[in-house]
């Protein structure tokens, strides 16, 4: 079957591609051909070789199903001969019944219209040396179907770093919108690239290897390219059907690639399948056969396709910018997505509370509501960090007020949160209501003074609608309006003296098409292809793509929204609170988690939802925002007891954890629970908040090294194809492995166990599996958690906040390897202070062998810090002696080869041994 392939791809090689005639020819013989190629899967290879020999120049006819490259994408538009052939592509319906005639060919199916193996594409004429790199100029000859072609492009290759590929492709003399995100520059050309770059000239094409197993991770000659003004479309191979990334999708961890159209541009939706969804992100990993794994970004922010098909081969279709990627070559999964932040930016440490439990609703009618939620919560000793309010706080749903009747009490309750350790945060909408009187609104009223609103093609504020009435947008990818944003910001704090935001409808969103005015009709509101986009419509619920941004169009600059909204809001708390500024965006961008978190947007209270929870959480951790996670017991419809239960079990280990609920939906926080139900949702709680010094160091390294937090099975195992598709567990680090129940009536639990040892985190009984699965117990009040071999963590006895917790004392758990061998860290600083690694400000230190501590840094008071005691898990055999620091220490051991050492008073900022005999 692999062979197979590789000889179909040899088919499409440029050598032989330009021995093609002119004219496609998609007679008769196509279809005899066809069947010979599909015959040829059953028959064997060296079939296949004689009938490339026998049938020499006329092979194209030879392209599989699989490997057809669409030629006619447009929707809603039944693709007939006569189209097809005016654009002179191979017209034959498919035989599979996928593309039965319930599909329009050309959409989700296999296309019945493709393009030839010599259909026209740009080839390179010219080709010189650079410091970095090569340039070479590229040229078409043949215009293509659609307007504005430019045909005379650029390329540049830029051998970045070893590991890092950087290749742009754009318009010598006319400069086209680029994404303005700050990007790595380098100067000196790669040394020993793991990659090699080979060029093909006609048709033009790139093909990228991987330098030391040879393994092709892209290769653009499968099909034409295309760079229109406004269509502009590469395609490349891919070495297996292992896809993950390319959000924001409702869908599988792993993508299916069976004809699967990814849309992307930024849309204010409840989350579903094949749907464009809040943000924005064309970056994906791939798995080759050998099991390294590279990346590619594709830096462009247009509305684009990404269309995967079976052969495996990927098509980008954008429909503006410029051409520029990246390929990453791992060659492991989590080096992949280091590579990755390396290029858009690492994601910021959050400040410490943003890892403790968040409350909301929709609907608390009033903020004494609110409060008695969190006097409950308090009552039932359920630990909670913070209290949020969405909308329902303002006056007339206006940022920047507060409804002084039924919220007359926000200020002594966000005082109250604050005296006992807890934080408050808010919902604000971008739209800025438009139609008060004039002098009683300040954010508008100085908004216009200032010119920070979107402006309609016609140089007008644009005006759209949200919960305020009428509104206007502030137009972020201007200074002005951050300085504007950051002002308002700090006089509402000297109202309510919140800690944090929570960012919402920032698509943007609109509950009117484009404006209350209507869009102008032209190229930018009808572009001559429109990529599949929820309505097709780019102005569907956003304002119009014709409107004027400061940098931009808002064509180019719409998924661009909630990034640089994030971003001032996170500067400007920076500079009102002088703390790590937490900001949570529906909407997102690459480049995102250096100034948010997301949450996953509005799901629902059902099991589906808690299972794709999974892979949207572990998505956006390899997309550069660890701090994630979905509304905890599903936003729309009422929450099941049972549910809910599962799902905060669930949500104690999505990095963010928040339980958020929908208007006129009953109360779903753990107090409005039986009492056994809230029992289990405290305790899952109380373990996430004793797991902090787990948490807290895993950001510190996603911050410093762009590590994943919660991680899929696969990047700790991406030698066992048996966790590519394992959705349904994941990892907080390399170690801590969770296995949640997502299904209803259930008291046990099918989880996957790769090879190795494993230790049930709360027993210490031990599994040595052979990469198998395993049925495991899962009561009610039960989330399965297990350690796996050779991993240490540090642990605290937990408490009602994390500002408690964080000063208890620490266990340390170690999970012996085989060997004897564990290791771990712990990442300390004051939690709340911007830059305390940057600024040395932190202790670090590292947990190995049998147990040494060594402190390799300390330049905070960690000292105060004591550990308490340790356990270790798989010793073999029962000790005569246990020391500590070399003197004789008390300890029990239990059967199942658990030993534990009490009472250790032992200061962290001081190195320690732990040694048994
Ligand atoms: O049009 O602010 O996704 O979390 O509760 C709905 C009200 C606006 C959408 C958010 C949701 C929030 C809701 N918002």
């Amino acid at each position: 079957m692999r062979f197979l392939f590789l000889l179909c791809l040899k088919i499409l090689e440029p050598e032989e591609a330009s021995l093609l005639p002119p004219r496609p020819s998609c007679s008769i013989t196509t279809g005899l051909l066809v069947t010979g190629c599909l015959l040829l899967v059953l028959c064997g290879a060296w079939l296949l070789g004689t009938m490339f020999w026998l049938h020499g120049p006329s092979n194209q006819h030879l392209i599989p199903e699989a490997w057809r490259f669409d030629c006619y994408p447009e929707r809603g538009v039944v693709v007939t001969k006569e189209l097809c052939e005016a654009r002179n592509c191979c017209f034959i319906p498919a035989s599979s019944p996928s593309s039965s005639a319930t599909r329009p060919p050309g959409r989700n199916g296999i296309p019945w219209c493709f393009y030839p193996l010599d259909f026209p594409s740009y080839s390179l004429v010219s080709i010189e040396d650079t410091s970095m790199g090569q340039k070479a100029k590229l040229v078409r000859e043949v215009k293509t179907y659609y307007p504005a072609d430019i045909f005379t492009l650029e390329l540049d290759i830029r051998h970045e770093t070893d590991t890092r590929l950087h290749v742009r492709i754009t318009d010598p003399s006319n400069a086209r919108f680029e994404v303005p995100i700050s990007v790595p520059t380098a100067t000196k050309k790669a040394e020993n690239p793991q990659y090699t770059v080979e060029l093909s000239k006609d048709p033009f094409g790139v093909i990228v290897k991987r330098r030391s197993t040879g393994a092709v991770v892209l290769n653009t000659t499968v099909a034409p390219l295309f760079y229109a003004d406004q269509f502009l479309q590469f395609s490349t191979s891919l070495p297996s059907q292992f896809i993950y990334g390319l959000g924001e999708h409702r869908s599988t961890f792993l993508h299916d690639v069976h004809w699967n159209t990814l849309t992307m541009w930024a849309r204010d939706v409840p989350p579903m399948e094949k749907t464009n969804l809040y943000g924005v992100h064309p970056f994906y990993l791939a798995v080759e056969n050998e099991g390294n794994a590279h990346g590619f970004f594709f830096l462009n922010s247009n509305a684009m396709d990404v269309v995967l098909q079976p052969a495996p081969a990927v098509t980008w279709r954008t429909i503006g910018g410029i051409l520029d990627f990246y390929v990453f070559l791992g060659p492991d999964p989590g080096s992949v997505v280091e590579q990755y932040v390396d290029v858009i930016g690492h994601p910021a440490m959050p400040i410490y509370w943003a890892l403790g439990y968040h409350l909301c609703r929709w609907g608390y009618k009033t903020s004494d509501a609110t409060w008695e939620v969190v006097k409950s919560m308090r009552n039932y000793k359920i630990p909670q960090d913070v209290q949020w309010n969405d909308i329902d706080y303002m006056s007339q749903y206006m940022d920047f007020t507060f409804d002084s009747t039924n919220f007359a009490t926000l200020p002594d309750l966000v005082k109250d949160l604050h005296t006992h350790n807890q934080r408050y945060v808010m919902i604000l909408d971008p739209g800025i209501s438009s139609t008060q009187p004039q002098g009683s609104y300040w954010p508008y009223d100085e908004g216009l003074k200032r010119g920070v609103f979107i402006k309609d093609a016609e140089g007008k504020t644009l005006i759209g609608k949200v919960w305020p009435g009428l509104t206007a947008y502030p137009d972020f990818s201007d200074n002005v309006t951050h300085e504007w944003w950051y002002d308002n910001l700090r006089r509402f704090h000297e109202k309510v003296p919140f800690d944090g935001l929570w960012i919402d409808m920032n698509e943007p969103s609109s509950f009117v098409d484009g404006s209350t005015n209507g869009c102008p009709s032209n190229s930018i509101e009808n572009p001559p292809y429109t990529p599949g986009v929820l309505g097709g419509l780019l102005r569907g619920k956003t304002v119009c793509a014709s409107a004027q941004q400061k940098q931009s169009l808002h064509y180019n600059m719409h998924s661009l929204y909630g990034l640089l909204e994030a971003k001032a809001s996170a500067s400007a708390l920076k500079r009102i609170l002088a703390k790590r500024p937490f900001v949570i965006s529906r909407s997102t961008f690459p480049s995102q988690g250096m100034y948010s978190g997301h949450w996953l947007g509005d799901n629902r209270s059902q099991w589906k939802d808690l299972y794709t929870s999974i892979a949207g959480m572990l998505t956006f951790n390899l997309l550069g925002i660890p701090l994630v996670g979905a509304d905890i017991c599903g936003f729309s419809e009422d929450a099941q007891e049972e549910l809910c239960v599962r799902w905060t079990q669930l949500g104690a280990f999505y990095p963010f954890t928040r339980n958020h609920n929908s208007i006129d939906t009953k109360p779903q926080d753990p107090t409005a629970f039986s009492p056994l139900a809230q029992t289990a949702m405290k305790q899952a709680l109380l373990l996430r908040y004793s797991l902090f010094p787990v948490l807290y160091t895993l950001f510190h390294h996603a911050h410093v090294h762009g590590h994943t937090v919660a991680r899929p099975l696969m990047f700790e195992f991406p030698k066992d194809v048996k966790t590519y598709g394992n959705d349904k567990q994941f990892l907080w680090g390399k170690g801590l492995l969770v296995t949640p129940v997502l299904e209803a009536g259930v008291d046990y639990v099918n989880g996957y166990f790769p090879e190795g040892l494993w230790y049930d985190y709360y027993t210490g009984d031990s599994v040595s599996s052979k990469g198998e699965e395993l049925r495991l117990g899962a009561p009610l009040d039960k989330i399965n958690l297990h350690l796996r071999e050779g991993t240490v963590i540090p642990t605290q006895t937990p408490n009602l906040t994390l500002w408690v917790s964080s000063g208890q004392p620490l266990h340390l758990v170690s999970a012996l390897s085989g060997d004897g061998s564990a290791t771990g860290d712990l990442f300390w600083d004051d939690g709340e202070t911007i830059d305390t690694y940057e600024t040395n400000q932190y202790a670090y230190i590292i947990f190995n062998k049998t147990m040494t501590s060594q402190v390799l840094h300390n330049n905070v008071e960690a000292s105060n810090i004591t550990v308490e005691s340790a356990t270790f898990y798989g010793v073999k055999e029962k000790p005569s002696k246990v020391l500590v620091n070399s003197k004789d220490a008390h300890f029990t051991y239990r059967a199942n080869q658990v030993l534990t050492v009490d009472d250790l008073e032992l200061k962290l900022s001081q190195n320690f041994t732990i040694s048994w005999m």
